[in-house]
C-alpha cells in the first residue's frame, strides 16, 4: 500500500528515560514497536526516523516526497518555532499528521502555538503514545 515516514524531532530520544513526571515511562522504541504493530495491521511500511538536527528532518521530508505516500511527525520543540520544517512540509505537497504527546495548548504559553500546525492536514496532541497510533490511523484514512 505505500510507505511512510515517521519523524521524531529533538529530545524524543530520551522518552522514558528522563523526566518520566511529565512524558511518562514509555520509550521511543516502545512506541516505534506499537507503529509498527499497527502499521502490519494496516499494511503499510513505515521509515522511521529521529533526529536532533532540524536540517536532518528538513533533508528527510525531502526524501520522504520521493519515496512515501505520507508523513506523521512529531516536531518536537521544532513545532514552536521553525518555519524551514513548516516550508518543507509545505513544498513536498504530501499528507501530513503532526502529533504530540501532551496537551501543548495545557503547558507553558510558548507551547501553545505550532507553527508547524499550518502546513499539516490535522494535528492529535494530548494522548501520549495513542497520539502517535491515533495520528497513523488519521493519516491512513487521508490516503
Ligand atoms: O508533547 C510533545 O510531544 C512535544 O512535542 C514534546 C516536546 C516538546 O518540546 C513539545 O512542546 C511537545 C519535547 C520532547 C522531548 O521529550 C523529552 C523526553 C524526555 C526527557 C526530556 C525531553
Amino acid at each position: 500500500m505505500g510507505k511512510i515516514m515517521v519523524l521524531h524531532g529533538p529530545n524524543l530520544d530520551l522518552l522514558g528515560k528522563r523526566e518520566p513526571e511529565i512524558y511518562g515511562r514509555t520509550t521511543l522504541e516502545e512506541i516505534n514497536a506499537s507503529l509498527e504493530r499497527l502499521a502490519a495491521d494496516l499494511g503499510v511500511i513505515l521509515s522511521i526516523h529521529q533526529s536532533n538536527h532540524e536540517g536532518d528532518l528538513i533533508d528527510l521530508i525531502h526524501e520522504a516526497a520521493q519515496q512515501c505516500k505520507g508523513i506523521l511527525i512529531n516536531p518536537a520543540a521544532l513545532s514552536h518555532y521553525s518555519i524551514g520544517l513548516h516550508d518543507a512540509l509545505k513544498a513536498v505537497g504530501l499528507p501530513v499528521v503532526e502529533v504530540h504527546l501532551s496537551n501543548i495548548f495545557a503547558r507553558e504559553s510558548f507551547r501553545s502555538k505550532s507553527v508547524v500546525s499550518p502546513a499539516v492536514n490535522g494535528m492529535i496532541s494530548g494522548f501520549g503514545k495513542e497520539s502517535y497510533l491515533m495520528g497513523l490511523r488519521a493519516l491512513y484514512a487521508l490516503l
